[in-house]
């Protein structure tokens, strides 16, 4: 097992492991049988807590989900986020690391919301969010061009989107919010004009791709990490897409100019030798989209990804 000692985590060699597909079909079940939990236990010595399924959340699915707010599937994401949330909660409040293999980034209004509710219960703190994407996913649903609730999740979690029908986020209260002041994004390039504006009015912490060429990652991950602070639980939402799709190809919406294998591997491993990773989201890795003739790029997507996981969780430290 790794040198670093966990800070907010009283179960430091045990891991729960939520696997949920909505969104992407055949990701969690790639992760995994690509010997990413057995690698974790075997190699890492981890005991991991898992229910050895991949929940689809069928049973949740409303016969009819009309729009609301311009929001697509409301009550179907609502749903499974909410569920999402307590099965996050039940492994956080635990004190182990929570690992969720996703699912499309919307199951983050889940994972985030239960570790948040979990660590001001255990440790009475506010935790932080380190969200690794090309994108913001920061709309409300009047700002979303695309109604797509994976554009919002950042949204719901912060209060900036807010809605009232339990059935439709009504069901997040103050204990599930995550701060605006506690959010740090990197590797994003594909922002929209309305999630611009609501990162400049609120001051939102944000590297951008640009912002990695300029400094380098290694800066970048200072200053990430400084705005956090050394005494903050960190869970860590990395969307596969911040890659770029040179390297990580299968995924909902690749965008050019993204972050390198290392640099993922990098920022994963720098949350890692902080102590104090208390959760990982793996997400938008979509191995059934396939941009070639063969499944390379879903390979090596999923290769990508279980090294994503692996970095964040202390593999490579020596
Ligand atoms: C875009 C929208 C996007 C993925 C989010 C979101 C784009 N800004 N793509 N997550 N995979 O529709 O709100
Ligand atoms: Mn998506
Ligand atoms: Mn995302
Ligand atoms: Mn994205």
């Amino acid at each position: 097992t790794s040198m670093v000692q966990p800070k907010f985590l009283s179960k430091p060699d045990q891991l729960g492991v939520v696997a949920c597909k909505p969104g992407v079909d055949a990701a969690p079940s790639a992760l995994i049988e690509s010997g990413l939990l057995s690698q974790l236990r075997n190699e890492l010595g981890y005991k991991i807590h898992h229910d050895d399924t991949i929940h689809s959340y069928k049973e949740l699915m409303p016969a009819s989900d009309p729009d609301v707010r311009g929001m697509k599937n409301p009550l179907a994401v609502s749903a499974v986020t909410k569920k999402l949330s307590e099965q996050v909660y039940e492994q956080a409040k635990e004190g182990r690391c929570v690992l969720t293999l996703g699912g499309d980034h919307s199951i983050a209004i889940g994972t985030v919301s239960g570790t948040a509710k979990a660590i001001r219960e255990r440790l009475g703190r506010e935790m932080a969010v380190i969200w690794v994407d090309a994108h913001a996913d920061i709309n409300t649903p009047e700002t979303s061009d695309s109604g797509n609730i994976h554009g919002m999740p950042v949204a719901f979690l912060t209060g900036l989107a807010k809605e009232t029908r339990e059935d439709v986020f009504g069901w997040l209260k103050d204990e599930h919010m995550l701060s605006l002041k506690k959010l740090v994004y990197i590797g994003l390039r594909d922002v929209d004009r309305g999630e611009k504006q609501i990162l400049r009015e609120n001051g939102v912490r944000a590297f951008s791709m640009h912002d990695i060429d300029r400094f380098g990652i290694g800066r970048v991950m200072e200053m990430a990490l400084g705005h956090i602070g050394n005494d903050t639980p960190i869970h860590l939402s990395f969307d596969v897409d911040a890659l770029d799709p040179m390297v990580a190809p299968s995924t909902g919406t690749p965008v050019r100019g993204g972050l390198t294998l290392r640099e993922g591997d990098y920022i994963a491993e720098c949350v890692h030798e902080t102590g104090s990773l208390i959760a990982m989201d793996l997400v938008e890795v979509n191995p059934t989209l396939e941009p070639g003739i063969n499944d390379i790029g879903a390979h090596e997507t999923v290769r990508a990804g279980c090294s994503l996981v692996r970095c964040a969780l202390g593999e490579s430290l020596l």
